[in-house]
């Protein structure tokens, strides 16, 4: 059964095409710096907003028209993998993820949550071989249902820590199944609403605990995939525990987790936690903890995670720029953690947002390494820091020199002198690669 009959194959066109089926500029054989835009970009689909999103807000009930919701139960499992083959191959993208509850319901136990989902990632295994769509990460949601009311890995009930060690067993092995290429960890509900109730070093303690079990299980099975973890701010608790890079940096060097993680940084949860997408892909990039992307934006003019597509050229450019001095994203993608807004409720319109952050990346990719080839941001940082490079600022940075010796240059100083960091420049330099980048 096909799903999305109105849709054939997204192919290029080019910028002056006037086919909202069609890239305008994303063009996956297009080779920037060495690489295709496909190889570079590794575009994911996420399951959730795609093939499971209805469209309910706070406010609303359902929206979404979507052909396979006229199945239910298992049937409606069955079918929403078979649209989403359909769609993959439709929009040519090379890789999808997806939570364990957006592929297969849960049944009343645990063991027949298993079931279910075997039967589906079996389906699915079958799908992938006559498929170029592969996993970038799966993960499982251990934040939905009432039993994590408290928290998985930190909450305040034994139990339900055992239970969360068991989805998340589970979800490394059918990670392995798929040949996933990262396994990602968001908190969901780990972190806490008051400290009036909450022991925070036990429930940071059990995290630890929780993430070293999970890499001794994936070692034992023998699942290589990259381990990441995925920041956010607040949302649903009011402290998230990995709040952003720094932070949970912090908390992998401090529990002996640092070489088995690496981030999956969202560009919504960036702005959420009052920093750039940029600021905290370079906080990743510096430390080497880069792993993996949730390509998305958030809106300006509200406080919460609204997931947007991504469109905002500027951004996808500013990103880009610290992906490719990053080498790329090894075994990680740009994954659309995005949805359609709910008044986009028809199936054409998941075609149509996946083009615009397709097209959005494909820019900030091309503009951005062009920013670098001729050396633009490098050149105004190279000048910016240049007392680094004669003088006391050579001895600062090789280490031969101390507070007495720096008192002492300090007290022969008759005048410092100070230059303009040049940002209105800078800024107008930006927006002329911006348009210059497909004039020609
Ligand atoms: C929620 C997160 C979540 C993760 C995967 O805000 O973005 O969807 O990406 O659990
Ligand atoms: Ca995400
Ligand atoms: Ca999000």
């Amino acid at each position: 059964m096909t799903y999305f009959n109105n849709v054939t194959s997204i192919k290029y066109e080019g910028q002056a095409s006037t086919n909202p089926f069609a890239f305008k500029f994303y063009n996956p054989e297009e080779v920037v710096a060495g690489k295709t835009m496909e190889e570079y970009l590794r575009f994911g689909v996420a399951y959730w907003h795609t093939m499971t999103a209805n469209g309910t807000d706070p406010f609303g009930s359902s929206t979404m028209v979507r052909p396979w919701d006229k199945f239910s139960g298992m049937d409606l499992a069955k079918a929403r993998v078979e649209a989403a083959f359909e769609f993959f191959e439709k929009l040519g993208v090379p890789y999808f993820c997806f939570h364990d509850v957006d592929i297969a319901p849960e049944g009343s136990t645990l063991r027949e949550s298993n079931q279910n989902l075997d039967t589906i990632v079996d389906m699915i295994k079958d799908y992938m071989k006559n498929s170029k769509t592969k996993l970038l990460w799966n993960t499982v949601n251990n934040f939905s249902h009432p039993r994590f009311v408290h928290g998985a890995a930190s909450s305040n009930n034994a139990d339900v820590f055992a239970y969360a060690a068991a989805k998340v067993k589970k979800g490394l092995e059918v990670g392995k199944e798929l040949g996933a290429e990262n396994y990602v960890f968001w908190g969901g509900r780990e972190g806490y609403e008051t400290l009036l109730n909450t022991d925070m070093k036990l429930e940071l303690d059990n995290l630890g605990r929780f993430f070293h079990m999970a890499v001794d299980y994936a070692k034992e099975i023998d699942f290589d995939a990259q381990f990441l973890i995925e920041p956010k701010p607040k949302e649903p608790t009011t402290h998230q525990y990995d709040f952003d890079v720094a932070t949970g940096h912090a908390f992998l060097l401090n529990y002996g987790l640092a070489d088995y993680f690496k981030f999956n940084i969202e560009a919504n949860h960036a702005t959420l936690a009052g920093h750039t997408f940029e600021h905290e892909l370079r906080y990743a990039r510096i430390n080497g903890m880069l792993g993996s992307v949730d390509a998305n934006q958030g809106d300006p003019l509200l406080g919460w995670d609204t997931d947007e597509f991504p469109t905002d050229l500027y951004s996808t450019t500013l990103a880009m720029y610290e992906i490719i001095k990053n080498g790329g994203l090894g075994r990680g993608g740009l994954n659309f953690d995005s949805k359609v807004r709910r008044g986009s409720f028809e199936p054409e319109d998941l075609f149509h947002a996946h083009i615009a952050g397709m097209d959005s990346f494909a820019v900030g990719l091309k503009v951005a390494q062009k920013l670098i080839d001729d050396k633009v941001l490098d050149g105004f940082a190279e000048e910016r820091y240049s007392s680094y490079k004669e003088g006391i600022g050579i001895d600062i940075v090789e280490g031969k020199t101390d507070f007495r010796k720096l008192e002492e240059y300090a007290l022969g100083l008759t005048e410092i002198k100070q230059q303009s960091g040049r940002l209105e420049q800078i800024k107008a330099t930006i927006n002329q690669y911006l348009l210059r980048a497909f004039a020609e």
